[in-house]
């Protein structure tokens, strides 16, 4: 049966804004308070989004949030009219505001671990949501989440879904940005590569002394459980705590896999060689030949990557066997970077062309293509069971460039978040977009 990667990619909300919300990650920190455009930013989504389909890619949509969340903001004792709760916590809290505010969901590689049928003990595909502990305005995202994730995959026959693990630091899990999927074909059993930032529970993991490790152990392995995987099918590795401390915050900022390959940076992993060892014998067991592709930080810094995010690509299967990089322009700017991928395409190996896409708005966020898209591998019976509402094509990308036009803002900045018509004009034009995506109620103003 024929097996596909879809590639999921978070449509960016109206709210999209730089709050400076991401300690550890440095474009968040960076461009903290500038005035962001919620309308280019969904647009240059919509546009990789469109390239990728009109390249002969399976590509689907992951609906935002509702925002802000004045439902999150009651919890911490903000009452009235929802009006009255955003005026109040502008006045008295305006760092709850913005984090309620946050359009942080569009970074759907942060949503769920995916696990394919292939792999899983019960044949179906198992979704966990992730419960983004670390960050305030990113945990407030499961909930919804899981119920986008509901109404897409809603067939329970192929599809599992689990909830978030429990919501405590010990078991911060940030989804697929930490884990990467090893096969020959997408559709055959492979090896999921599960990498983590420090251990909750047993100290002989070193972790990082400045910016915060996310992902735990403990929870990759809860979701390797939960979802069923084969002990010959999972390998963990643990992120060099000095790369987090120089900003790299998840795994995905500094290696991408698929297929057979793993791209990574020589900095990336520590016990790197027993980890290569042992993706290569798990991959041998399912019939594959793991490649490996490591970038020497004498031709690319831990820095260099960081700024241009040259590991934030997607690499993607070409029909002839080779593969393709989506980067994003900022690997263009960077002359080391640019140099290295020149060298890379023309050096002969599976790694042939490089694709540049203009996402500076979420760029400017710290979320480069990778972080954008959330990849599920399915066979033809499973991706005939998707909710087709949500599966890109030309007329989908019309209506939804036609939505973005009609609802989002030019500009905004930290002040226009107080302003409460910006929930009713995120919620109308959510309304409108459930019935595009045919997802049905899903967002708390149209549940409660
Ligand atoms: O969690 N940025 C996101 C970026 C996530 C990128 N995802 C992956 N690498 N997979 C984060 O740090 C910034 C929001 C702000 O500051 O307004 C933010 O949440």
């Amino acid at each position: 049966m024929k097996s596909y990667e879809v590639n999921f990619d978070g449509l960016v909300g109206p709210t999209h804004n730089y709050g400076g919300l991401s300690y550890g990650n440095v474009a968040s920190q960076s461009n903290s308070q500038q005035s962001s455009s919620p309308k280019e930013a969904a647009l240059q989504g919509l546009a990789k989004m469109k390239a990728l389909m009109e390249m002969g890619f399976q590509q689907g949509v992951l609906a935002p949030q509702e925002r802000p969340d004045v439902a999150a903001l009651r919890r911490l004792g903000f009452s009235g009219t929802d009006a009255q709760v955003i005026e109040r916590a502008a006045k008295e809290a305006m760092p709850l505001l913005v984090a309620s505010c946050s359009a942080s969901s569009m970074w759907v590689a942060n949503a769920a671990t995916v696990s394919p049928s292939a792999d899983t003990a019960d044949g179906r595909v198992h979704f966990t949501a992730a419960n983004l502990n670390c960050k305030y305005h990113r945990s407030i995202e499961h909930p919804t989440t899981s119920r986008v994730l509901g109404a897409m995959f809603a067939n329970q026959q192929h599809f599992a879904h689990h909830a978030a693990l429990p919501a405590v630091a010990q078991f911060g899990d940030e989804g697929a940005a930490n884990h990467t999927r090893f096969c020959c074909e997408y559709g055959e059993a492979g090896v999921e590569f599960f990498v983590f930032g420090r251990s909750a529970f047993d100290n002989r993991y070193p972790a990082p002394q400045k910016y915060p490790a996310r992902q735990t152990l403990e929870a990759s392995q809860a979701v390797a459980r939960l979802h069923g995987l084969r002990e010959d099918g999972v390998v963990y590795a643990q992120q060099n705590p000095n790369v987090i401390d120089q900003g790299v915050f998840h795994n995905d900022v500094i290696a991408v896999g698929n297929g057979e390959v793993l791209f990574y940076h020589e900095d990336a992993f520590l016990e790197t060689e027993q980890m290569l060892a042992e993706l290569e014998s798990k991959l041998a067991k399912v019939g594959g030949k793991f490649q490996s592709v490591c970038v020497p930080r004498s031709a690319v810094t831990v820095d260099d990557a960081v700024r241009s995010y040259l590991f934030n690509s997607q690499l993607l299967s070409r029909p002839d066997g080779s593969m393709l990089l989506i980067v994003p322009q900022e690997c263009q700017a960077n002359e080391r970077v640019w140099a290295y991928l020149q060298s890379l395409t023309s050096s002969g190996g599976l790694i042939r062309e490089v694709k540049v896409f203009d996402l500076k708005q979420s760029m400017q966020n710290g979320g480069g293509p990778a972080c954008l898209r959330l990849r599920v591998a399915l066979n033809e019976t499973e991706l005939a069971a998707v909710n087709s509402g949500v599966i890109m094509t030309p007329p989908l990308y019309g209506s939804l460039t036609a939505w973005v036009e009609k609802h989002y803002r030019d500009r905004l900045s930290e002040s226009d978040l107080a302003d409460p018509q910006l929930l009713l004009e995120c919620r109308t034009a959510l309304d409108e977009l459930t019935q595009i995506l045919k997802l049905g109620a899903v967002y708390p103003f149209q549940i409660n």
